[in-house]
């Protein structure tokens, strides 16, 4: 592949005040453009303090940190400008850097150009952009493990033990007087293995998704069973939604949480008023029925002091092909009721709400997730399942003493899909799609 890295310029923080700005440039022409809009000499490796002229009129007062390549976050040569955070300054230093030679920088261009320049493989990349997203701290950590490398390890030594035999069938068919024969034996030992340790990376993939895009739960039940009190000591504050503005058309109310480090939001539904009370229920059922819809998990509650009836068996009804769990409220008033097992609340003595909010966790992951430091995307899964496919396949023609020659063509199908991870076997569409959703300036 052919790419030409002209020197391209950005600002690496939002366009808004702030205490500083960081405007970036990259490419071989960088510090000599920023020279020319200097007052002083840059020297690099050392923090270059001074002005920033437009025609010798003064614009800012700001640091410049010159990186040579390859030593800088892209691998080329880097100019930072630390501005003072104002977005008119910001810009103005952007145009005079245009101006003179460099050009606007595309979204990820930055981290692109630092995979392109082997200072980082793909995982790491998107590593960044996770990084980036991240909403809670448990995603940041597997953001950060594989930003340092975890991913590309792991998967360096899959593929060295997939090579390893693969090199040695080779060889034994290209030499059969010099090497021999690999026996099916050990070939189907090695294969196992790889596809165990696959397996294992793909084992905690359902549970990376979900701490990656966070869960939607729905709290669901008749009006009055204390659905938006739930809410409320969820989130642990004091928002005045317990009775409804009049007049409000939306049916329901989110908010997010971070539950054990999944971002979870929460789906409370509208209060009603001014009904007859035949005409509240319905609307109530029609409000769970909205919020059950959106959700992946449902809270399904009843008022403890009436105990389940029809209705609520109505409502509840609606949350049984979700994950759900069935909540009695108002525990304070009526401590004795709690029946089978089930979560037992208040939400004015706050009693239960945090045993309901690990059984969500427990219910939302299936398990405790297993220390698992490989943060997997979606994009990662697909290599690993098609390599996982190939294995299986390998696998098969040994048990069945297929000629070994066969079975080195899904051998060889195994790595490059595992390649594909690392981006050692890349297309110019997967690295567009993957720089696209980053941000200008990274
Ligand atoms: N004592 C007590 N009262 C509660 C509790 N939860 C809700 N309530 C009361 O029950 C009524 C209905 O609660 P609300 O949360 O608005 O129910 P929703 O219609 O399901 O959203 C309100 O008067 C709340 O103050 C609780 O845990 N203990
Ligand atoms: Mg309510």
């Amino acid at each position: 592949m052919n790419y030409t890295f002209d020197t391209i310029c950005a600002t690496a923080t939002p366009l808004s005040t702030g205490g500083i700005g960081v405007i970036r440039v990259s490419g071989e022409n960088s510090i000599e453009i920023v020279q020319k809009i200097f007052n002083k000499k840059i020297v690099p490796k050392i923090i270059n303090h001074g002005w920033i002229l437009n025609n010798g009129k003064k614009i800012d007062e700001v640091i410049v940190l010159p990186f040579v390549a390859p030593h800088s976050y892209t691998g080329e040569n880097v100019a930072e400008i630390q501005t003072h955070g104002s977005p008119v300054v910001i810009n103005e230093i952007l145009n005079l850097i245009l101006e003179n030679g460099a050009r606007l920088a595309q979204r990820g261009e930055f981290t692109k150009r630092a995979f392109l320049n082997h200072k980082i493989d793909l995982s790491q990349a998107e590593a960044v952009l996770d990084l980036i997203n991240a909403k809670t701290t448990k995603s940041a950590q597997g953001a950060a493990n594989n930003l340092s490398g975890a991913l590309k390890i792991k998967i360096e030594e899959i593929k060295t033990q997939i090579s390893d035999i693969l090199g040695r069938i080779i060889a034994s068919l290209d030499f059969p007087e010099d090497v021999a024969e690999v026996s099916y034996d050990e070939i189907i030992e090695k294969i196992e293995n790889s596809i165990k340790n696959i397996e294992e990376i793909l084992k905690n993939a359902r549970i990376h998704n979900i701490l990656r895009q966070g869960v939607k739960i729905a709290v669901a039940g008749r009006p009055n069973a204390g659905k938006s009190s739930l809410f409320n000591a969820l989130l642990n504050i004091d928002r005045a939604i317990v009775t409804e503005i009049e007049g409000t058309t939306r049916d329901t109310i989110t908010e997010t949480l971070d539950l054990n480090g999944i971002s979870a939001t929460l789906i409370d539904t509208a209060g009603i008023r001014n009904e007859s009370a035949d005409k509240v229920e319905k609307i109530g059922i029609e409000q769970s029925k909205s919020a059950i819809e959106q959700a992946d998990v449902v809270l399904c509650l009843y008022d403890g002091q009436v105990g389940i009836n029809d209705k609520d068996r109505e409502i509840f009804e609606l949350a049984k092909n979700k994950k759900h769990l069935i909540v009695c409220t108002k525990c304070d008033l009526c401590p004795s009721i709690s029946q089978n097992g089930e979560i037992s609340i208040s939400s004015v003595t706050k009693e239960g709400i945090e045993e309901l909010k690990n059984a969500l966790y427990k219910e939302i992951i299936g398990l405790n997730p297993t220390e698992n430091e490989f943060l997997t995307n979606q994009r990662h899964q697909n290599c690993l399942k098609l390599s996982l496919e190939a294995l299986n396949n390998a696998l098969e023609g040994a048990n069945q003493q297929e000629l070994q020659d066969l079975i080195s063509i899904d051998l060889k199908a195994a790595l490059t899909n595992l390649g594909e991870i690392s981006g050692e076997v890349i297309t110019d569409n997967i690295l567009n799609n993957i720089f696209e959703n980053f941000c200008i300036g990274k």
